[in-house]
Formats: C-alpha cells, structure tokens, sequence
C-alpha cells in the first residue's frame, strides 16, 4: 500500500505544521496589531496633548468674606492681607461695599471707584439699604470686565480677597450677589468665609440662627463654605466645634478656621 495517499495520513496535520499555522496565524495578528497600533500612534500624536501644548493655566483662588454687620469683614480681610504678604504670596483686593468709609487696606478693585453710594441714593430717593443694593446692582452689570481684569492677572495671582456688604442679605439674597458669585465660580475656583461673630453666638438661639443661615449660603451658592469664628479674643469658640453640637442638627460641618483677627 502505497504509504503517501494514506487518506489519514496526509489530512492529519503533524506537530511542525501546528506551529507553523499557529506563527504565521500569530504573525499575521501581529501585523494587523501593528497596523493598527501605527494608526492609533498617528492619530494620538495628532491631539494636541504634549508637555508643551498644554493650555492648563494657574487660577487664583477667590476667597468671598460674607458676614452679618460687624462680624468683622473687614477687619478679617485685612488681617489676610497682611498675611498674603508677610508669607510672599501675591494677593488681590476686591471691595464691594460701597458704603465702607475707610478701609484698613488698599483695594485693587472698589466699587466705590466706580458706583457713588449717596448719589445713588439722592438719585434714586432711596435709603441707605436700597443704596447699597442699587449700587451693587449698577456695579454687578460691568463684572464682567472685573473678571476680566482679573484674569488678564491671573498667573501672577494666587489670592483674590472679596470684602462684601454688611447687610448680608443685599449680597447672598440680590441678582447682583448671584451674578456676582456665580461670575467668579465660573472662572476661578471660589471659596465663601462665612464669618461668625462668637461673642454674640454663645446663645443657643443665636448660634443656631446663625448656623442656619451659613448652611443657607452654602446650599444657595453651591460653593466651598468656610466658617470663620471671629472674636475669639473675646468669647472662646470652643462650644461651636463639639462635634455632637453638629451632628444634633444635621449640619453639613465643612471646615472650621478659629483665630483672632484683632491683634
Ligand atoms: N475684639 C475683637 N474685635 C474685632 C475683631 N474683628 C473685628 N473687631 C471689631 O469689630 C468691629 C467691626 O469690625 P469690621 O471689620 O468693620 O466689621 P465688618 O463686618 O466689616 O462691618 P460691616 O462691613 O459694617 O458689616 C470693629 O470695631 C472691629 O474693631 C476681633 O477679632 N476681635
Ligand atoms: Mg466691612
């Protein structure tokens, strides 16, 4: 029997003739991957990724100082100033009060360089609270050039400090503070300070009023909230960080900054 047309023999594939299908199978893959790998190579070195095409660019951070009247704002602002400065960090002053007389510190921005205060008043027969929320209202219409401005400055900024109104609510509750806020949280990353008089927040009643209406600006703006307990020279702000004080009441306790900004 002639061995070589063994039906079985010649459809039975020896041990060589599996490897060489598995390689030229494998080499055939590879190909068809390097092809693909190629393409894939060409079109991500198309992207405009690489270290030197990045378009990442510094933000300062945007501190707002929001409080009730005379929880010291202003005096806070000033102390963080002077701090920006003594630690070498470059820092940019923005006040939107319009009826602060005299400010410890110079401002980089006053709304008082741009809106009159009183002239609003007389022009429009108001009282100083419609004043002031006209006047912010007047000056809310141009923040865009304030962003502006400030980000034309931008990488050589690594603070933006926001003094606002004493009459809190002209700021968190009017269109000019939430086109104002939201102004600054679209193009920079924007922190509240929410600033709490201690001495008169040892009362139950008062703290919690208090507390409530941080919580009410932290869900309003949307943004990083932090309480600043003002006044410790005066009254200890131990009671407000029991951890239990919080957790009674269901309070989000973002972060807590004590110290004395009166030296
Ligand atoms: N003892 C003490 N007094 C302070 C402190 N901070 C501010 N004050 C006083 O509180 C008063 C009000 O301070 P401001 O900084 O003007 O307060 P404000 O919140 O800016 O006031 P308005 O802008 O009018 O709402 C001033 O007499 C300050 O000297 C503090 O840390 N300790
Ligand atoms: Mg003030």
């Amino acid at each position: 029997m002639d061995v070589d047309s063994d039906p079985a023999a010649s459809s039975k594939p020896t041990q060589m003739d599996l490897e060489d299908q598995t390689d030229t199978k494998g080499k055939g893959k590879a190909e068809e991957g390097n092809g693909k790998g190629e393409e894939l190579a060409d079109s991500i070195g198309s992207l405009s990724i690489g270290p030197g095409r990045t378009n990442f660019k510094k933000k300062p951070v945007i501190i707002i100082v929001i409080g009730m009247a005379g929880t010291g704002k202003t005096t806070l602002m000033h102390r963080l100033v002077c701090d920006t400065q003594a630690s070498n960090k470059r820092g940019y002053v923005v006040n939107l009060d319009p009826a602060v007389m005299t400010l410890p510190f110079g401002a980089n921005i006053d709304i008082r360089d741009t809106v009159r205060y009183k002239d609003v008043m007389k022009e429009y027969s108001l009282g100083p609270n419609g004043g002031i929320l006209t006047s912010l209202n007047l000056f809310a219409t141009k923040f865009d050039e304030v962003v502006s401005v400030i980000e034309r400055r931008a990488e050589q900024l690594d603070y933006v400090l926001v003094d606002t109104p004493g009459q809190i609510e002209i700021f968190t509750w009017s269109a000019s503070g939430a086109i104002i806020t939201e102004a600054f949280a679209s193009t920079f990353p924007t922190v509240v300070a929410y600033v709490v008089d201690t001495p008169r927040s040892t009362n139950p009643v008062t703290f919690m009023s208090n507390m409530l209406y941080a919580c009410s600006i932290l869900y309003k703006t949307r943004l990083p909230l932090v309480l600043t307990f003002n006044k410790v020279d005066v009254a200890k702000h131990e009671f407000a960080i029991e951890e239990s004080l919080w957790t009674a009441f269901h309070i989000p306790r973002q972060r807590l900054i004590t110290g004395r900004t009166l030296i």
